[in-house]
């Protein structure tokens, strides 16, 4: 979609909490250990190029993405580090992959089987780098059994192909207080190390909740996520070792104010209908820039005030009701903070009944991204 840069909504991003959030976890890591910044989904919605060059600053050593493309465009960004993009990629991408040296994930023989076919139509194709994901208990993708890994493992050792960069799994309940299902996977995961032959560059399993809550388990790189966003990864389940701080707010602006009557109504179905004299408010942004339509009887910070969205979320525009007369023009908080009041996204995410990492990936690129400069240190 186009961005709307006239329209007076935007997202703000401060690149200084990004860097504190990075740099407090580095700190925590031994200097063996390498932080992988997360940054698919467009850096989770913050802003793929701008993040990864602030994460770059605070001593990420490599980034992890989500897709092959994602990875490009780091690389069109002239972002030299290592990437690995978790996801699954279409074999027929193996020789592009290779030659832009990214890191691909590989799951199982076949794909390394179609792999070989693609890679050997190329003349001089470099090595593709690949990390084994072992499922140890998510149940989405990665080597369940040992023999086969072992196999696959004997095999790539064998190949001109490959050269094995990586082993990982990831945990379905790290943010959780209960660790039994954790403990679980860690000991499956021990079994799937042990069945290589050699012990490769990376191994890893922390996302930002196993980094930040559980001992690395023989590793050496996490995958650190939404806790570069100042985002605690267990909602409210546990406390973080350290402040993170929230990076994005979501601002716009009043541009239209009325004064409605007892038993005018608001909004598509008429659902909200005025009890007394009241003044309304028009914001514009609406469920196609991720502001959901359950997001309906949300507050917004306008002059320090919580003002509730009435009636339905509309595609471009919500109403709200203003305790007076505001001017057009006044500054709306959704997301951030006003005065003495915040909004934090896990508010956001708990009105609407989902997890914060939903909310700002759903925030859609029509709303354009400011980013605050760094202060210096
Ligand atoms: N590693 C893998 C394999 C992931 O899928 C993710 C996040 C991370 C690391 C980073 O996790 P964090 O943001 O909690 O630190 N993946 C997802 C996902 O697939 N759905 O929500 C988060």
């Amino acid at each position: 979609m186009q961005p709307s840069y006239l329209r007076p909504t935007y997202i703000e991003v401060d690149q200084q909490a990004i860097y504190h959030n990075v740099h407090e976890e580095k700190r925590r890591l031994n200097a063996e250990t390498a932080l992988f910044a997360v940054v698919k989904a467009d850096a989770y919605g913050h802003g793929l190029i701008p993040v990864a060059r602030v994460c770059q600053e605070a001593g990420a050593t490599g980034f992890c993405v989500a897709t092959i493309d994602e990875a490009l465009a780091l690389r069109a960004a002239q972002i030299a580090a290592p990437i690995l993009v978790l996801g699954i990629t279409s074999a027929q991408a193996a020789p592009v992959a290779a030659a832009q040296n990214i890191s691909l994930t590989v799951g199982d023989q076949d794909w390394l089987d179609d792999a070989s076919n693609f890679l050997s139509e190329v003349t001089d194709c470099p090595q593709l780098k690949i990390h084994f994901a072992t499922d140890t208990g998510m149940g989405r993708i990665g080597f369940t059994d040992v023999v086969a890994l072992h196999t696959t493992a004997i095999f790539v050792e064998e190949s001109k192909y490959f050269t094995l960069e990586g082993i990982f799994t990831h945990f379905a309940t790290a943010d959780e207080k209960d660790t039994i299902y954790f403990e679980q996977q860690v000991a499956k995961f021990k079994l799937m190390l042990a069945a290589l032959p050699k012990r490769p560059r990376y191994v890893h399993v922390a996302n930002s909740a196993t980094s930040l809550w559980h001992e690395a388990c023989q590793c050496n790189m996490i995958r650190f996520g939404v806790a570069i966003y100042g985002l605690n990864p267990s909602g409210h389940a546990l406390a973080a070792p350290y402040d993170l701080q929230p990076a994005l707010s979501l601002f716009s602006e009043l541009i239209f104010v009325k004064q409605i009557h007892a038993g005018d109504s608001v909004s598509y179905g008429a659902t909200y209908t005025a009890q007394n004299d009241e003044w309304i408010g028009t914001i514009p942004i609406g469920y196609a820039d991720g502001w959901l339509r359950r997001m309906s009887g949300m507050t917004v910070l306008i002059k320090g005030q919580r003002c509730p969205i009435v009636g339905r979320v509309c595609m471009d525009q919500i109403m709200v009701r203003l305790p007076e007369k505001f001017a057009v023009g006044e500054k709306v908080t959704l997301i951030g903070r006003d005065e003495a009041d915040e909004i934090t996204l896990q508010e956001v995410a708990d009105y609407a009944d989902t997890i914060h990492y939903e909310i700002v990936c759903d925030l859609h690129d029509r709303i354009p991204r400011h980013y605050l400069p760094r202060r210096e240190d």
